[in-house]
């Protein structure tokens, strides 16, 4: 039984950043995204009752550092009573290097799992799943504009925008393609632990999410800015405070933000966003897209660009 699915990773506005239950990964906060749609990663999964272990690929080599994960995805999602399973997962952009590419491949295994299965679940159930597998994940089970509520017992995802109702660009700017040195889930934990600024960052949180959401429903660019670009900075300050200190940020990070900064002195409608990692996702208008394309691949220590608009949430493309 074999089902391939395609997930687009998905970039946080209002950040997910610390968790309350380690063992079930429930994050410490809701968070607010974007789907992306040239970004992708396909994931195909072969159950057989014939393979004595799980075999990985990713990318074409096979990847014991993340087997673990993904065979604990596999027992969520098909029991773990299961057969063992091939699994290929190939993306077209950097892995592991603050791209998102765990929501897009945590996404697309979940729904490859349920469709090899022949589990029926309904998309909350999906995101929940791979939710649990890596946070971001749950996300990207919804294309265009997503909120990832933490209510209660569980994680509550809805669709906030569809895909075409506000076609902002993003433009990523690449200044390091090397995997990162602490992954998110780790450094999360350091947070939670040493950060003196992580219980202020869990207080104010909700009130990120309700003006970012208010300004999504009124198409309110600058508001989003204002509010995406300010969540972005508290998190890494509370990753800069934590012991050790986690600083993702490099020397071209930090110029593509003077970048942005000046673009939006001569009027140009943009904003940055900063993950777990160097790259810096800058979100525009479209009639924008081009001067911000121009000034981030003029910026020193860029070493490519990649464009994307919001894209479709997370599907199963073949099964037999
Ligand atoms: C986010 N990040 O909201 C935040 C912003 C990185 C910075 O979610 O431990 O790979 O697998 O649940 O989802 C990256 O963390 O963490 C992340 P796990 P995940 O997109």
């Amino acid at each position: 039984m074999q089902a391939t699915a395609i997930a687009q990773p998905n970039i946080a506005l209002i950040k997910y950043w610390g968790k309350r239950d380690v063992l079930r990964n429930l994050p410490a906060v809701g968070s607010i995204s974007i789907t992306l749609s040239t970004l992708y990663t396909e994931v195909s999964v072969e159950l057989d009752d014939g393979l004595p272990s799980d075999i990985l690929l990713v990318n074409g080599d096979e990847n014991e550092a993340m087997l673990g994960r993904i065979s604990a995805c596999l027992d969520n999602v098909v029991g773990e009573q299961r057969p063992r399973a091939h699994v290929a997962s190939q993306s077209n952009f950097p892995i592991a290097a603050g791209l998102a590419s765990s929501s897009s491949a945590f996404a697309a295994t979940t729904v490859a799992a349920a469709g090899a299965a022949r589990r029926l679940c309904d998309t909350g159930d999906l995101a929940r799943m791979a939710g649990s597998a890596s946070g971001s994940a749950a996300r990207s089970l919804y294309g265009g504009f997503a909120e990832l509520k933490n209510a209660g017992d569980t994680i509550n995802l809805s669709s906030l925008r569809d895909v075409d109702s506000w076609p902002l660009r993003v433009v990523v700017a690449i200044t390091e393609t090397a995997c990162k040195a602490v992954g998110s889930t780790e450094a999360m934990e350091i947070s939670r632990r040493t950060s003196p600024f992580y219980g202020s960052w869990i207080e104010q949180q909700d009130n990120d999410l309700d003006v970012a959401r208010a300004a999504i429903a009124g198409k309110d660019f600058a508001q989003l800015a204002t509010i995406a670009e300010h969540n972005c900075l508290k998190m890494h300050s509370v990753m800069w405070a934590s012991r050790p200190p986690m600083v993702y940020w490099n020397s071209a990070t930090m110029r593509c933000m003077q970048t942005v900064r000046q673009l939006q002195e001569e009027g140009c409608n943009v904003f940055f966003t900063i993950d777990a990692g160097p790259q810096v996702k800058a979100i525009c208008l479209p009639e924008d897209e081009k001067n911000v394309v121009r000034a981030l691949s003029e910026t020193p220590g860029v070493q490519e660009i990649m464009t994307s608009g919001l894209g479709p949430a997370a599907r199963l493309v073949a099964r037999s």
